[in-house]
């Protein structure tokens, strides 16, 4: 067996945190050889803190083999210690009356203490998903308070947009999920995210012209996936949980274990490829081996593309001067 690793979950106790955690313990996220200890964050309210001793509790009484420890805390700096992988679900909801720019304030202040917290305290090799939303500025903004880590290891989750396209396009095609490669959603985890299956292919034979139908694209597709978070809210009465917690495990498995040449999603601070400024949180297509991710080189852009990537880069930029005071 592994010697255990440590996972800090921030928003322990909440929707997200409870559909995540146990299937972390259970293996799923690292490997069913891979013992974890986790490191649970919560804020210090006495109701949320009831709520994740609840949880630990139940964490106990599921007997995971390869749960080595658990830590619930209000504190980032005891969460985060030493931590290996750290999951940032925790943020600041829109509230009755709370404009945008409050928003991204309220967060920028959760996110720039949790990046430095993670900057003094964490394995300098600490693998970070940002879940909470806006995650791609929070992921920014924790990057930048955290300036002796590597920027690379600071990541937004763009999986769920990912995985929503991939099932859309099997309901369309009649063909299974699992079989459909090199599919990439490109920019903000937002409605204006660009969800693009030109490259996409199953069974070696291209989506694109499997569809056939470009409008189908424009008028049901990306408006589809863009809004798919608001029609679970009208569906269910709570925004995405289960789904969200998949998708976290799918990026940080994927991230850690690899992705056998597989194309995947993530947010990451760009490097300038495609035309994307150097260090805007940016969903990209990457592969992964040995723990790092690789952006995918070389695809075409057609015009409709970068018109759909410029829109998203726009709202990030946006994203990034309002907050960019508080970074100063
Ligand atoms: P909940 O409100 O159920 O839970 C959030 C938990 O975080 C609460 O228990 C709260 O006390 C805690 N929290 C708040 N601030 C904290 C802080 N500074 N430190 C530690 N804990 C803190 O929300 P949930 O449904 O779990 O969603 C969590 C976040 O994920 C939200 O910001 C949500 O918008 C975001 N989402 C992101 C998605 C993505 O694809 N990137 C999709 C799903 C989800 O909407």
């Amino acid at each position: 067996m592994k010697a255990p690793v440590r996972v800090a979950v921030t928003g322990a106790a909440g929707q997200i945190g409870y559909s995540l955690l146990f299937r972390i313990a259970s293996g799923e996220m690292l490997g069913k050889d891979q013992p974890v200890i986790l490191q649970m964050l919560e804020i210090p309210n006495e109701k949320a803190q009831q709520a994740l001793q609840g949880v630990m509790m139940e964490l106990e009484d599921c007997a995971f083999p390869l749960l080595a420890g658990m830590v619930g805390t209000d504190d980032a700096m005891v969460a985060f210690k030493d931590a290996d992988y750290a999951l940032l679900v925790g943020a600041r909801p829109r509230g009755p009356g709370m404009e945008r720019a409050d928003l991204l304030s309220a967060n920028a202040e959760i996110f720039t203490a949790q990046g430095k917290a993670l900057n003094a305290v964490a394995s300098r090799d600490v693998k970070v998903l940002v879940v909470g939303n806006p995650a791609n500025t929070n992921a920014y903004i924790a990057m930048k308070s955290a300036p002796d880590l590597p920027a690379g290891n600071f990541t937004a989750m763009l999986r769920l947009d990912h995985n929503r396209a991939a099932s859309q396009i099997a309901a369309k095609t009649g063909k299974p999920v699992a079989a459909i490669r090199h599919l990439t959603v490109w920019g903000n985890h937002s409605p204006t995210m660009y969800a693009d299956y030109r490259f996409a292919t199953i069974g070696g034979e291209g989506v694109k012209a499997m569809i056939g139908d470009e409008a189908w694209n424009r008028d049901v597709f990306l408006p589809t996936v863009g809004k798919r978070g608001a029609a679970i809210i009208a569906a269910r009465g709570l925004s995405s949980a289960a789904s969200a917690a998949n998708a976290a495990i799918d990026h940080m498995r994927d991230w850690a274990l690899g992705t056998n040449g597989e194309w995947v999603t993530m947010g990451i601070p760009s490097d300038g490829s495609y035309g994307i400024p150097e260090g805007v949180m940016y969903g990209f297509p990457v592969t992964c081996e040995n723990g790092k991710y690789t952006i995918v080189q070389g695809l075409e852009i057609d015009e409709f593309s970068r018109e759909r990537m410029n829109v998203t880069l726009n709202e990030l930029e946006e994203e990034r001067a309002a907050v960019a005071h508080l970074l100063a």
